[in-house]
């Protein structure tokens, strides 16, 4: 049976939480207005990026002024990018449309963002994608990952950005698919914790996996400094139970949060210690000693964040008023004394007095903690719709509370996973809006606010409404991100690159026609020319701008065909000429005085007669051009 105080616990998580009607500006002022002010033409001090959740995407805002500044598609095709239209982003996304982004994470060299890249997590899709800083554009999908189930617990990168992570929330059989019952899910089904590597130039590849009991895998966060060398996740259900789960894995006072030591975890693949299955090297517990144990922390733990020095692991328990705080130091000794209690699939598990250093009441509902690089720590209170700060250090007090509008989720500080926050600021990432924007209907945006740190104080500054849905986001000084202005021509190693006006050309083998297209203010070239029916048409469009922001879009009229080329980039798109007809094509990125005229047509034949397998555009227009290009 479920003691009151916990089913009292599960009603209020269920939605009927006492709601701060009528909202409230929390003592705003003038003074609060002038701290988010960036004047006409100046920038923000801060990007902030926030994971869209459902909607796959990542948006990017700038700090303090709440600016939104653009999306950055990830998982989902997005049409103003022509993201997941063009052939190379189609075959990133691999044939799938839908992704659920939750955490962003930022590369980091000695544990401070280097902004170089960002990584987030498909969460249903066990897929990592890494997005370069260089141009914010998504350059690789790795996964889904073999044998892991929903890769929540993920990507959480290591202090040099050695790997990214991904763990299990819904353990099923492995490798999948298997054919299993769920009355067998405590003997047949697993979790898996993985670990996939980052190369010196960001491409992810499998490192290792360890198998797990069939825990629900939750969040995680990499030791740094003093605990350089762990990855820490949490896990709810420890129970094991695969139905009514908000009842039935709220029974034990205790859940656990994995310590993964991941260089003894590679150690053990790289010894030949692990099976393949589904194609990735899973290793057993009992094969790979030292590579994992499991510390029990009270009620259906959630965040796990570790502080700037390293020393401290701060875990919230959902189900539970207080963080706990564990030691390193003491972690560490207790595994060195072989300090057990018993084993959970071959886990060695710790004790938990052993390891905690200390508990923190901090308010009802502790989800996410952050850090301002000043000795304190900021944790979201989802049901008491609040944030507290207290103090990192004896006598672990509350010191500081501030109302936020409404049930927060994560929170981001400004630098805040690093070893060294800059502790201006912190963003609440609220999930219900209700009163704090003009209405649209029964369903609201999400809620974000920016909180002050600066004083002993913390101050509300700003409400900003962001659209579905941020989970996690991280804050990087805009000063450690050097994006392009254009891509290198020059240095454009496409195949279908076209470098010249004289070399715009179409090939047509059989019945596929290769169209290599120049994009310049204000033509294409060839902007005309002929096919037959039946054909399919690669049109290889090169845009040979060398100027900032010249972007030209290419779309195909009675089609859903349309992609966007930046200065000195080429991308290619397929059209298949269904029957025969007049198409025209046209630049759908206004791009200059005569963007209207940037057009061509293609003429779809009946029959190959009179269709010439080489096409050029006219000589006037490969004259108009080739002047243009030498503007
Ligand atoms: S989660 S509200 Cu998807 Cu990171 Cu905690
Ligand atoms: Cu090119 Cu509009």
């Amino acid at each position: 049976m479920l003691g009151l105080g916990a089913a009292l616990l599960l009603a209020v998580l269920a939605g009927c939480m006492g709601s701060k009607g009528g909202g409230s500006t929390g003592g705003l002022s003038a003074d609060a207005a002038q701290k988010t002010y960036v004047k006409p033409g100046e920038l923000d001090k801060y990007y902030a990026f926030l994971s869209g959740g459902h909607s796959g995407q990542i948006f990017v805002y700038g700090m303090p002024s709440c600016r939104y500044i653009t999306t950055i598609p990830v998982f989902t095709p997005e049409p103003a990018k022509g993201y997941g239209v063009d052939e190379e982003s189609k075959a990133m996304l691999g044939g799938r449309t839908w992704g659920d982004a939750h955490h962003p994470g930022l590369s980091e060299t000695d544990g401070d963002y280097d902004g170089r890249w960002l990584f987030i997590n498909d969460m249903p899709g066990a897929r990592i994608a890494r997005i370069d800083l260089a141009d914010f554009t998504t350059r690789e999908i790795y996964g889904p990952i073999p044998n892991v189930s929903a890769a929540h617990a993920c990507p959480f990168p290591t202090p040099n950005t050695e790997y990214v992570f991904a763990a299990s929330r819904f353990s099923i059989p492995i490798p999948y698919p298997s054919v299993a019952k769920l009355e067998d899910y405590r003997t047949k089904f697993n979790g898996v914790i993985a670990g996939v590597k980052v190369s010196k130039e960001g491409h992810m590849s499998m490192g290792f996996e360890i198998l797990t009991p069939p825990f629900d895998w939750d969040k995680a966060d990499a030791g740094k400094a003093a605990s350089m060398g762990w990855e820490f996740f949490t896990c709810y259900n420890s129970e094991m139970a695969y139905d009514s789960l908000e009842v039935k894995a709220s029974q034990n006072e205790m859940d656990y949060v994995a310590c993964v030591n991941w260089k003894v975890a590679q150690a053990a693949v790289d010894a030949g210690k692990a099976r393949t299955i589904g194609g990735a090297p899973v290793l057993d517990p009992k094969d790979a000693p030292g590579a994992i144990y499991l510390v029990p922390v009270p009620k259906s733990p959630h965040g796990v964040d570790v502080d700037p020095s390293g020393e401290f692991i701060c875990v919230s328990g959902k189900l539970q008023a207080e963080v706990s705080v564990f030691a390193i130091a003491k972690i560490q000794k207790a595994i060195d004394a072989k300090a057990f209690d018993g084993e959970q699939g071959g886990i060695p598990v710790l004790k938990y007095a052993d390891c905690l250093e200390a508990k923190v009441p901090v308010g009802l509902g502790p989800l996410h903690t952050q850090f301002d690089g000043k000795g304190y720590a900021y944790t979201s209170l989802f049901l008491d719709s609040q944030i507290a700060k207290w103090k990192i250090g004896a006598p672990w007090n509350v010191v500081d509370k501030i109302d936020v509008y409404y049930s927060i989720g994560h929170l981001m500080a400004s630098e805040g996973d690093t070893r060294h926050p800059t502790g201006e600021y912190v963003v609440a990432l609220d999930k219900i809006a209700k009163d704090r924007y003009l209405p649209v209907g029964p369903s609201h945006p999400e809620a974000a606010q920016l909180i002050d740190l600066r004083g002993p104080k913390m101050q509300l500054l700003y409400d900003f409404p962001t659209y579905p849905e941020p989970h996690y986001a991280q804050m990087i000084l805009a000063s450690k991100i050097k994006p392009l202005k254009v891509y290198d021509l020059a240095a454009n190693t496409n195949k279908y690159v076209t470098r010249k006006a004289e070399d715009a050309r179409v090939e047509r083998h059989g019945k596929r026609v290769d169209a290599y297209v120049i994009a310049v203010r204000s033509h294409f070239t060839p902007d005309k020319f002929r096919v037959v029916a039946g054909d399919t048409v690669y049109f290889h469009v090169t845009n040979v701008e060398q100027d900032e922001d010249i972007t030209h879009g290419f779309g195909v009229l009675f089609s859903s065909q349309d992609m966007q080329i930046d200065p000195g980039e080429t991308k290619t798109l397929k059209w298949v000429a269904t029957k025969a007809g007049i198409t025209p094509y046209y630049c759908s990125n206004f791009c200059s005085a005569l963007h209207q005229e940037m057009q061509g047509y293609i003429e779809v034949a009946p029959s190959a007669a009179g269709v010439a397998t080489l096409q050029r555009g006219s000589r006037q227009n490969v004259d108009l051009v080739a002047l243009e290009m030498k503007h």
